[in-house]
């Protein structure tokens, strides 16, 4: 049904893009005739998962969906290539608004041997910091059922780059969802940004999930730069260590952060008490944003 919003929720929402969004919950006024509606009230929300808006001035954000019981970031092995840096974002973000995250692995298909190990990195890392990490492959039958059990219940949503095969997930878990999917330019090997609105989607049997247009990049929005380190979970655990309550973690002396940065080791027992060469750098790029105001450099 296609129903309209009254100016004054835009106006309410001044700090925003978009006043209502798909995950929210609202109360309907029925027309008489034509079987529209008109939006009278929307409820308040449980959470949100926002990024900053891209292009708009600062502090504009751009909320992508209301009232989540888990945030998929999905990533693909090859064409587009994996972007640890995109999943860091994404992490920091969900955890800003205490959503549950994890990562999806498309196009498993495609793991070679010069992908092999990478894959087996990124996949160890983000499980040992305590994230589901699922891999998936939209064009083989069977290729999304350990993602199946996983979506059982409660609103998920998808969030990722162009191309990296999120309505080809949701058309494989859901029949019929009849998302519309393309080919990645072989030039660029990126996505085509062919889905152009987030749609929520029942899942037979229960549940909802979100199919969402790609992202260029994922700007963060209401952070602090003192802040950023709680949102990475092995930074967290030795902030105390930290001498200053207010280290940043780049360049203050007596860092609990900095002496712990080294090459994560696949299997290896130290694990606990290492931050991945990986994870500081991408933790760097988002303290940059912060400080600028501008989180949006992506990467
Ligand atoms: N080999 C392989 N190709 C896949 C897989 N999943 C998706 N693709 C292909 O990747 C291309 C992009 O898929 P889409 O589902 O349109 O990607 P998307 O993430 O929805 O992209 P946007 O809507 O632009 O954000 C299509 O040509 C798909 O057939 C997979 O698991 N393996
Ligand atoms: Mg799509
Ligand atoms: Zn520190």
């Amino acid at each position: 049904m296609s129903c309209t919003l009254p100016g004054r929720f835009r106006r309410q929402t001044a700090v925003a893009t978009n006043p209502v969004v798909i995950g929210d919950v609202v109360e309907l006024e029925l027309g008489e005739e034509d079987g529209s509606g008109q939006i009278v009230e929307i409820a308040p929300r449980r959470n949100k998962l926002s990024r900053r808006a891209a292009g708009r001035r600062v502090g504009v954000e751009h909320v992508i969906m209301a009232n989540i019981d888990m945030a998929w970031i999905v990533q693909s092995v090859q064409k587009p290539k994996f972007n640890g840096g995109l999943v860091d974002r994404f992490l920091v973000m969900a955890s800003v608004y205490d959503i549950p995250a994890g990562i999806i692995i498309n196009k498993a298909d495609l793991i070679d041997e010069r992908s092999a190990d990478a894959m087996d990195f990124w996949s160890g890392l983000y499980e040992d910091l305590g994230y589901p990490v699922v891999f998936t492959s939209a064009t083989t039958p069977d290729g999304a059922a350990q993602l199946r059990s996983e979506l059982a219940g409660g609103m998920h949503v998808f969030v990722g780059a162009s191309g990296v095969g999120k309505s080809s997930l949701v058309n494989l878990l859901i029949p019929g969802a009849d998302q519309r999917t393309s080919h990645v330019s072989e030039r660029t090997r990126k996505g085509r940004h062919t889905t152009t609105f987030a749609e929520l989607i029942r899942i037979p049997g229960g549940g909802w999930l979100a199919d969402t247009p790609g992202l260029r990049e994922f700007g963060l929005v209401g952070l602090e730069p003192p802040a950023l380190g709680h949102h990475f979970p092995e930074m967290a655990r030795v902030l105390p260590e930290c001498r200053f309550p207010n280290c940043t973690h780049d360049h203050e002396p007596g860092c609990g952060v900095k002496e712990r940065v080294h090459e994560f080791l696949v299997g290896s027992d130290v694990v606990d008490a290492v931050i991945s060469a990986e994870r500081y750098e991408s933790y760097l790029s988002m303290l940059a944003a912060v400080r600028l105001g501008d989180a949006d450099t992506g990467r």
